[in-house]
């Protein structure tokens, strides 16, 4: 298939950097509508009819679309593959990759840091909710504290080098800071490291254009 047929939707946000950063690291070529959220462009007749859920981000390569950042992100380095993402090979090191991922998107990205931008950004649309906003804060604090014994040992989250599970967890981490959490050690060195790849500096230049 040809890479150049593919198609993005969607930028400014944490979710849209996922499949951006990805593409950047496996060096594929996209066409970017950096359409945002909450600005009728995810509400528009043709998006909708691509995407019934109105969300971003979302891809299109070829006659296939797909929405969801993290299996965006797993589409593209399957289909896509390139030597510098870590692609699990074994049946363990798959399901370490998608045992990390969940855990990252599932407890940190949406229940936890979606949850605080509804309730502390989106007010207007979700209600205020400062003892809401709280309780996710002591909740991620909790599992920042897992994740920071994990990095204590481990350069990526996966042994194997890397890869998905760091673009999950990288973008957590930015959105935590930006809502004032203080990393640990080990957590800190590692975002600071991965924070340094040029193609997530790319990624992120494209995303917040
Ligand atoms: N689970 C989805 C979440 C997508 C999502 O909620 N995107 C937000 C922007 S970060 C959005 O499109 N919001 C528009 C809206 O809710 O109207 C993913 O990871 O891709």
């Amino acid at each position: 298939m040809n890479a150049k047929a593919l198609k993005f939707w969607g930028a400014g946000t944490a979710r849209t950097l996922r499949p951006i950063w990805m593409a950047e690291e496996l060096d594929i070529e996209y066409e970017l509508f950096p359409i945002g959220p909450r600005t009728g462009e995810t509400r528009t007749k043709e998006y909708t009819d691509l995407n019934p859920k109105q969300k971003i981000p979302c891809i299109q390569d070829g006659g296939f679309v797909l929405s969801e950042s993290l299996s965006i992100c797993r589409y593209l380095q399957n289909v896509y593959p390139s030597d510098s993402i870590a692609i699990p090979k074994t049946k363990e090191d798959l399901a370490r990759e998608d045992e990390w991922c969940n855990y990252i998107y599932g407890e940190m990205d949406e229940t936890t840091l979606y949850v605080m931008r509804r309730h502390y950004d989106l007010t207007d649309i979700y209600g205020e909710s400062p003892v809401v906003v709280e309780a996710c804060r002591d909740y991620l604090e909790r599992h920042l504290k897992v994740v920071d014994k994990h990095l204590e040992q481990n350069k990526t989250v996966l042994e194997i080098g890397f890869g998905l599970a760091d673009i999950m967890l990288v973008s957590c981490l930015d959105w935590a800071i930006f809502y004032n959490f203080d990393l640990k050690e080990a957590t800190k060195d590692y975002h600071k490291n991965m924070i340094e790849r040029p193609n997530y500096i790319k990624a992120k230049k494209i995303n917040y254009a």
